[in-house]
């Protein structure tokens, strides 16, 4: 397992949060996501051989939200 920690922009208030949520814990390969509004930010726990920061990246981003890395 990885842990990685994603700067989110655009989120502002606890249904960003618990979307940004919902969208990581989806992607396949996630064991976890912890995502805290302030600071916006996300602590992504995944499988390297399944997922990647691109993809995490990508599902936030469809969500409506912004990746800083
Ligand atoms: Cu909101």
């Amino acid at each position: 397992m990885e842990t990685v920690k994603l700067d989110v922009q655009g989120m502002t208030c606890q249904g960003c949060v618990a979307s940004v949520t919902r969208v990581l814990r989806a992607v396949p390969g996630v064991e976890g996501a912890a995502v805290t509004l302030q600071p916006g930010a996300a602590t992504v726990t995944f499988d390297p051989a399944r997922t990647d920061v691109a993809a995490l990246g990508a599902a936030i981003r469809e969500a409506g939200y912004d990746v800083a890395a």
